[in-house]
């Protein structure tokens, strides 16, 4: 059976992980979080289309894009979390499982970080383990995958 490719979008800003802010965002650069991440999705049998971009617009058309292309989304949408309705009704259109991840516990911050437009529409959510927590939505997803192909039928599957 031919690999499932997992999509990972990285929002504003996390470009420069690892640069700045280590106190909250830790020292990992987001070219570390993306290698360990194919370390994990080969271990899992997976593959990956790890991107990032500052651009809500580009955001939503890789989200579109990938309608026929991946088999679930990992996404980090950073400060659009908080703001994007766009963002996540292209979530809601592409109808893959989703994953939501978070460098940072975004509960322990600020109020206005405690809203992510992105939970509502994500199958769960990760955060406050920094980079481990891409590996550990890949884990959830391949998971998933297998129970999916296990039960193809059951409406009440994970
Ligand atoms: O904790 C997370 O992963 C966030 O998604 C990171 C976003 C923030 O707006 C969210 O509330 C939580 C920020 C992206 C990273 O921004 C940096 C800025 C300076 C240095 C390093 C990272």
């Amino acid at each position: 059976m031919a690999q499932s490719t997992v999509l990972i979008l990285n929002g504003p800003n996390l470009n420069l992980l690892g640069t700045r802010e280590p106190h909250i965002y830790g020292r990992e650069t987001l070219a570390d979080v993306e290698q360990a991440c194919r370390a994990r999705a080969a271990a899992l049998g997976l593959a990956i289309d790890f991107r990032q971009s500052n651009s809500e617009g580009e955001l939503i058309d890789w989200v579109q894009q990938t309608r026929t292309k991946a088999a679930g989304i990992i996404i980090n949408a950073g400060g659009y979390s908080h703001t994007s309705v766009a963002l996540m009704d292209a979530l809601i259109a592409v109808d893959l499982p989703v994953m939501e991840v978070h460098i940072s516990n975004i509960h322990r911050r600020d109020a206005f970080r405690h809203l992510s437009y992105i939970s509502k529409v994500a199958k769960g959510v990760i955060m406050g383990v920094g980079g481990l927590g891409y590996e550990l939505a890949l884990e959830a997803l391949a998971r998933h995958f297998a129970q999916a192909s296990q039960s193809p039928d059951n409406p009440y599957r994970p």
